[in-house]
């Protein structure tokens, strides 16, 4: 789904800011019906639940309303005119005034609708925006819910991370021409010192099209014309890691000599391929230093916030991470257009965290239930998470940045029916992309010889706390395990190894001469044994430490005001643990350490 832009044929306003609020039970029913009755305004883009001090609001399992008028420009007749919701989380319902104009379930992905039926050029219409937070065993991610004799709602969690809701994201009104460019893709490759570039338009209607490609001086490097072909830039310009370099695409629907629909899609040259255990981005190997991150700051919870982007891609650069997995789910498209531009390499992570019913029954003692089962995640939750994956890559196919696709976070790969559950959806992914290396990463459990997935991805990214949750504050023993378990991935994939996780909680400022688990200086002993175990595997690819910022989880886990295995606090503090990773990467030029660059 392409980002809503100002082109010279589409203009764009921006909803954000204070909208009425209330949470279900305190305002009307059918609330869209007329002004929401609430003393509360609630800030877009940004979760609800630490906006209010009341903890009824924080907790509150259902249905959340947002309301405020939109004038329609009046300069706006005879255009398409749409709404665009960068995310409702986790599900959204949509109202015109009276009218139902959208649905949409998965809270990470952006919808549409248009509404030029039920608006007018240079009128105001009531917009309600119904949305609900319930994770169920059918939803990506997945949760438990529970009702109670007297409709109390209780959620459970399969992740850890707390589950900010609301409209975390941008709310655009835009217009566009009745005949349009639906979608764009573009598919970069190389030959010699000469960049291809397929690329495919989709029209609301038969057109003709012509795309035009223009370098970063605006300047027309190469055109063509139809809705499907090859663009061919001589003196390429790659998009490199670390030296991002993108151009163009301005595609143009022509009816006669007339440009009916204009849309500029930004795009980068680079190839990516994993060879053997190589990671190649642009032919060279590619060593990722970074982290695991989470869309995760006070008050705002998941808001996206400008400020905080700059800030974490400059404390990015300053600690030497050349890359970053969107744990655990796909973030904000301002992220990735800005990873776009900066030369930051990017995982993308899909929503499906937590399914994995074996680790929540042996912590609570009860005995795990199945994972994969009709009673528990089927194939109702395949198809969401198909839909998902459908979703994620319609957003961010033509990022630059985006190099590996990661379909899920710790599934219980080594039970019965794992195998059954991801190999359609793997098949899926490779279809729907096939230029792009796809993982999953293995919780600390499975390894080489009892997983079942494994084979069925390019690259083993692999999560593991050796040292915090097995062998904890005993790293001689650890630093045993983790060589042990990842020789024997080494030895019987022929693919590359990547820590998807490692890392150890830790209280800012707490510290202790003896090694002792949640200070400063464990932090640092912990991720020094890690290194020189990844350091002594050939395979390895490349380190993610959990979790680049202290962030906040659910109630139900063992934590101390969230989890603190953040080498930045939440207010991104560097720990010491910060420091000694900038000593590490600074200077490693993308190349794995102790190797020739
Ligand atoms: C891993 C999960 C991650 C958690 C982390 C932890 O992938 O979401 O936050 O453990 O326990 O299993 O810190």
């Amino acid at each position: 789904m392409l980002k809503p832009r100002s082109t010279p044929t589409r203009e764009l306003v921006n909803l954000d800011g204070l909208w009425r609020f209330g949470i279900a039970g305190r305002v009307q029913d059918e609330p869209w019906t007329g002004r929401l009755d609430t003393p509360l305004e609630a800030a877009v883009p940004a979760s609800y639940n630490d906006q209010f001090t009341d903890r009824a609001i924080r907790d509150h399992v259902g249905w959340v309303w947002y309301q405020r008028t939109v004038r329609v420009p009046r300069g706006w007749a005879g255009e398409r005119v749409l709404l665009r919701f960068d995310a409702a989380t986790h599900e959204g319902r949509v109202h015109v005034d009276d009218r139902l104009v959208a649905e949409h379930v998965g809270g990470y992905t952006p919808f549409e609708a248009d509404i030029t039926d039920a608006v007018r050029a240079g009128e105001e219409f009531r917009l309600t925006v119904g949305v609900n937070n319930e994770l169920t065993n059918v939803t990506i991610p997945p949760g438990s819910l529970t009702v109670a004799q007297d409709g109390t709602r209780k959620q459970t969690y399969h992740h850890d991370f707390f589950n900010y809701a609301g409209l975390a994201r941008s709310v655009w009104l835009f217009s566009r021409p009745a005949t349009h460019v639906e979608d764009v893709t573009v598919v970069p490759g190389v030959d010699g010192a000469t960049g291809t570039v397929d690329y495919a338009v989709r029209t609301s209607a038969p057109a003709d099209v012509r795309v035009r490609a223009l370098d970063a001086e605006g300047a027309e490097v190469a055109t063509a014309t139809g809705a499907e072909g090859t663009l061919r830039i001589d003196e390429v310009h790659l998009w490199q890691p670390g030296a991002a370099y993108l151009y163009d695409l301005v595609v143009e629907v022509l009816d006669g000599d007339t440009v009916v629909d204009s849309y500029t899609e930004p795009f980068g040259v680079r190839t990516v391929e994993v060879r053997g255990t190589q990671f190649l981005i642009n032919g060279e190997p590619f060593y990722f230093t970074g982290f695991g991150k989470h869309e995760d700051t006070p008050v705002r919870g998941k808001g996206h916030d400008d400020a905080y982007l700059v800030h974490d891609f400059q404390l990015m650069e300053w600690v030497g991470a050349n890359s970053f997995r969107t744990s655990h789910y796909p973030y904000a498209e301002e992220v990735l257009e800005f990873a776009d531009r900066h030369g930051v390499v990017v995982i993308d992570e899909t929503a499906a965290v937590g399914l994995n019913l074996a680790v929540q029954g042996g912590l609570s003692g009860r005995g795990a239930s199945p994972t994969f089962s009709p009673e528990t995640y089927n194939d109702q939750t395949q198809a969401a998470h198909a839909q998902h994956l459908r979703e994620l890559i319609a957003r961010d196919k033509n990022h630059p940045s985006v190099v590996m696709w990661c379909i899920s976070n710790e599934p219980s790969s080594s039970e019965e029916g794992a195998r059954e559950y991801f190999e359609p959806l793997v098949q899926l992914t490779r279809e729907l992309d096939p230029t792009r290396p796809l993982t999953s990463t293995v919780w600390l459990l499975p390894n080489a010889e009892t997983d079942l997935i494994a084979d069925l991805f390019d690259v083993i990214s692999l999560n593991r706390y050796y040292g915090w949750y097995i062998a904890t504050g005993d790293l001689e023993t650890a630093e045993d395990y983790l060589e042990r378990d990842l020789r024997g991935w080494a030895a019987k994939y022929d693919k590359p190894i990547f820590m998807g996780e490692y890392g150890a909680d830790t209280v800012s400022g707490l510290h202790s001469l003896w090694d002792i688990p949640w200070t400063e200086e464990y932090q640092q002993d912990y991720l020094d044994m890690n290194h020189r175990v990844f350091d002594r595997v050939e395979a390895f690819v490349g380190e993610h430490v959990w979790n680049f910022a202290d962030f906040q989880t659910t109630r139900a886990i063992h934590r101390v005001d969230g989890n603190k295995k953040g080498v930045f606090s939440r207010d991104r503090r560097p720990k010491a643990a910060a420091h000694a990773l900038r000593r590490r990467w600074l200077g490693l030029g993308n190349r794995k350490p102790g190797t020739q660059g």
